[in-house]
């Protein structure tokens, strides 16, 4: 096992107290060397955008609108300060510019996702955009020619509007639909990308799309169409998957999975039975929900169904008419993932929740309430408490409960609001300590972790949040058309981490 792996002698930083930092621009990197910490030799050191947080160009060159375009114009201002992501980084004209980015980062791996609807701007393959397909194919060419391999997602939250007019993830079309668009994505660029995520986090698409209507399409059918919604890409996830695997994975030889986002979540009272059942609840309720078909039994977890049930009966529902059975007649959704796709961001304690019986939502059937430590710091957004070792707790249980899966951390990041600091020391000290904590991950816990993937390269248009919320480790300035790009101080030591991890592996091989 210690041969496959390089042994490197990194900064090791103890435990940060974050919440004593967050006001002291004097507080700066301080490293210590006590720790040994190992990376896999192949190890794969990354940053990650999605299409149309980065590329603008909403509707040039026969681009159709998506259900963002549609959601920022039309959306009654459900966007910081009325924003939009109809420019951006603009890296549909600037691709070169971040091309310089991600080299200067010394990335092994750039993970990137395709807008559909720039590919095909009705939604399906009748009509296919050629200059959208000369785009990608220049992106791709130009990463694999600087011997960075792409990871490419082939939906990241922007559904061609055409399809949501047609009913869009809650019609059970969507899967036959998306299947189609997939296997053109295959077709296309399989060749060169081996790393394939069909769709990027479904929880935050169904919960906060279709339940909460603060993400587009902006629906609000709390208790209903989350569960149809997830189950729709749950649905069409297994058949690109299997299409990959049958008509693709001979000749391409690639990997394709579902990149699902997660808290890690642990009893706020530990001693206490209550919370440790409300914790079962709130991880089978976001991780578990994406997690238990694809990794354990082809269905959702046992204790989302019974609490579903429970609410149903109370509120005179059907068995089975909220959360749907997956169809014997279709594909099978077991083992259609060939590694683990995990994004972390944050951590909870959690209780059962306040939310009353008999009120019809997620909340409500989930019955478990995430409370933040005040031990731990919050940067920027509201919901982000920083946790390290939360990731390190998370990639262990997720080694236990799912047959220790090769894993990627498909997305992890450090917000910044406010005023610009391009000397962002609290972000630096981050990134220093998830690293070190995936080193634990890897050494002591024996996770099969793959890589590991920042959000993001590029300060970018944070949804609903608009460009008021950086978690760039590049400062793009959005007051100029040319949308200059900076390294911050948190992306050239971020840089530093990787040349030496790297350089470190090339020693030891
Ligand atoms: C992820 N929340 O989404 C996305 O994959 C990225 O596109 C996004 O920029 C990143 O996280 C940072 O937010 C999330 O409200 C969006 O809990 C919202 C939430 C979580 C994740």
């Amino acid at each position: 096992m210690l041969s496959s792996f390089a042994l490197l002698h990194v900064a090791c930083r103890g435990q940060i107290d974050y919440a004593n930092i967050t006001n002291s621009p004097e507080w700066n990197c301080i490293h210590t060397n006590d720790s040994e910490t190992m990376f896999p030799t192949n190890f794969a050191w990354g940053a990650a955008t999605s299409a149309y947080q980065i590329e603008g160009g909403w509707n040039v060159d026969d681009k159709g609108p998506s259900i963002w375009d549609t959601f920022c114009h039309e959306g009654g201002r459900l966007v910081f300060e009325g924003q939009s992501g109809d420019v951006t980084c603009n890296s549909y004209e600037l691709w070169e510019e971040d091309l310089r980015c991600i080299r200067q980062l010394g990335l092994t791996h750039y993970r990137l996702s395709l807008s559909w609807s720039r590919l095909l701007p009705e939604g399906i393959t009748r009509h296919v955009n050629q200059k959208g397909l000369r785009y990608y194919n220049k992106v791709i060419n130009d990463l694999v020619a600087s011997d960075v391999l792409p990871m490419v997602t082939l939906y990241h939250f922007d559904l061609p509007q055409a399809l949501q007019d047609q009913g869009g993830w809650k019609s059970p079309e969507i899967a036959a639909i998306f299947d189609s668009y997939a296997r053109f994505c295959f077709e296309s660029f399989g060749d060169r990308v081996k790393l394939w995520i069909t769709l990027n986090e479904p929880y935050v698409c169904a919960k906060l799309g279709h339940e909460d209507g603060i993400f587009a399409p902006g629906v609000k059918e709390p208790g209903m169409a989350a569960y149809l919604v997830g189950h729709n890409m749950l649905r069409g996830h297994a058949r690109a998957w299997h299409s990959y695997n049958v008509l693709y994975r001979a000749k391409q030889g690639g990997s394709v999975s579902l990149a699902i986002n997660s808290d890690w979540a642990e009893p706020l009272d530990p001693a206490s039975p209550d919370d440790t059942a409300a914790t079962e609840r709130y991880l089978a309720f976001t991780l578990g929900w994406f997690a238990w078909p694809l990794f354990v039994t082809g269905d959702y977890p046992e204790v989302m169904r019974s609490s579903i049930e429970v609410r149903s009966k109370e509120l005179g529902y059907q068995e089975g008419s909220r959360l749907p059975r997956f169809s014997k007649d279709e594909p099978s959704l077991l083992g259609t993932a060939d590694f683990f796709a995990l994004n972390y961001y944050t951590s909870r304690r959690v209780k059962p929740g306040e939310c009353c019986p008999g009120v019809l939502g997620l909340k409500s059937d989930q019955d478990a309430e995430g409370v933040v430590d005040p031990s731990w710091p919050v940067c920027g957004v509201s919901w982000l408490a920083v946790v390290p070792d939360g990731l390190r707790k998370l990639l262990k249980y997720i080694k236990d409960t799912f047959n220790n899966p090769a894993v990627y951390i498909t997305e992890n990041g450090f917000s910044q609001v406010g005023p610009v600091d391009m000397e962002d020391v609290q972000r630096c000290g981050f990134y220093h300590d998830i690293i070190q904590e995936i080193a634990r991950a890897l050494r002591e816990d024996g996770v099969d972790v793959r890589g590991y993937f920042a959000w993001s390269l590029l300060d970018n248009f944070e949804w609903a949040d608009g460009f008021s919320v950086r978690f760039g480790l590049f400062h793009v300035d959005f007051s100029r058309p040319e949308r200059p790009r900076t390294a911050y101080r948190s992306g050239r030591e971020y840089a530093g981490i990787i040349s030496k991890y790297r350089s470190q592996t090339m020693v030891n091989i």
